[in-house]
């Protein structure tokens, strides 16, 4: 990437992030995150936490609170043994109720999440917290932590279900802000990177929608159409051609990211969607991606089945990643983070 490029690709990021600085110049770190993960089904967002803890011990990024999007009381509890593990045992977490507002079509949302891994990493590794649900609703924590930042600093980042965006959406004034969801997301939220969809086509060839974006379909139509700050995407591609995993072999028996691994898949690499959109949320695009030009990323209804359509319109915006560093390149970069050790004196 020539000089010149990097500054475009820089000032495009700025640009959509809503920073004051002058184009050239750095994002200013840390990074304020928010990340809201599924840790059920797959095993990349237990990367995801593991680059997400090492970018904050860079002091790149500030980990502001974690969101669990799945049904399952056992996930809570594994991502609280990851954050311990990193020295962060009291992160905030909150998790999904999908029926707090008491309105919406609850046939997705209520469906339970299965994981592999989150109820033996849960009761093999320390941590206090003992189940899902006693962790707080996930949008109201969200609404609690966004009320205490400056705005337009936080960054949301999901790599799950969109329940808990939907929800903070239509979460209404509380002790913590006069402002409704939407006035709130405004407010305070610079941009969110989403983990989900396929770019620019929608759908896969069987007409089949992106997993994150079809689980909760009513969800993901009224989070992604409606949301009001600037979106980049990392779209199943971006993430499928890069795998990592397989190295946690290299680091001790007493991480539960390798735990997570290990009853995943046996230790073998998986694909890093998850971690993608951590990267891109702390480090921007960098080079390691480009940006899509401008356009509306239009979720469409179909019971369980939602897909997503890219309308191209600089009147939106919404972007996506397109792959410009060679993805094992990218991989390299992530997979050093995972295998980043806790913090000095942590362990
Ligand atoms: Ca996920």
């Amino acid at each position: 990437m020539n000089p010149q490029s990097i500054v475009t690709v820089l000032g495009l990021i700025l640009t959509l992030t809503g920073q004051t600085q002058p184009a050239t110049a750095p994002l200013t770190p840390p990074a304020k995150i928010i990340l809201d993960v599924d840790l059920a089904e797959d095993v990349d967002d237990a990367g995801a936490l593991a680059t997400l803890h090492a970018l904050a011990n860079l002091g790149e990024a500030e980990i502001l609170g974690i969101l669990i999007s799945s049904k399952n009381e056992w996930v809570g509890p594994c991502a609280d043994a990851i954050n311990t593990w990193y020295g962060r045992p009291d992160l905030p977490i909150g998790y999904q109720r999908g029926l707090q507002f008491g309105y919406r079509n609850v046939k997705d949302s209520a469906r339970e999440t299965p994981s592999q891994y989150a109820e033996r990493v849960a009761r093999a590794f320390p941590h206090d917290l003992k189940r899902s649900s006693d962790a707080p609703d996930a949008a109201l924590l969200c609404r609690r932590l966004l009320a205490a930042q400056p705005d337009r600093s936080v960054t949301l980042v999901t790599v799950g279900f969109l329940t808990n965006l939907r929800d903070l959406l239509d979460s209404r004034p509380d002790e913590h802000s006069p402002l409704d969801g939407e006035a709130l997301v405004k407010q305070k939220v610079r941009v969110w990177v989403c983990m989900g969809g396929i770019f620019p086509a929608g759908r896969f060839p069987d007409g089949q929608g992106e997993y994150n974006l079809m689980w909760d379909t009513g969800a993901s139509v009224r989070a992604v159409n409606d949301w009001p700050t600037p979106v980049v995407f990392s779209g199943f591609a971006i993430g499928a051609a890069i795998k990592v995993g397989a190295r946690l072999r290299e680091t001790p028996e007493a991480n539960p990211v390798r735990g997570c691994y290990q009853h995943y898949n046996g230790l073998q690499n998986r694909e890093a969607w998850d971690q993608t959109a951590v990267l891109c949320a702390v480090r921007g695009v960098s080079s390691y991606w480009k940006l899509s030009e401008p356009g509306f990323c239009l979720m469409h209804a179909r019971v369980s089945q939602g897909w997503n359509e890219w309308i191209p319109t600089s009147q939106k915006e919404h972007r996506y990643l397109v792959e410009f560093m060679p993805p094992k390149e990218v991989g390299k970069v992530i997979e050093d983070l995972m295998l980043a050790p806790p913090r000095v004196g942590n362990r």
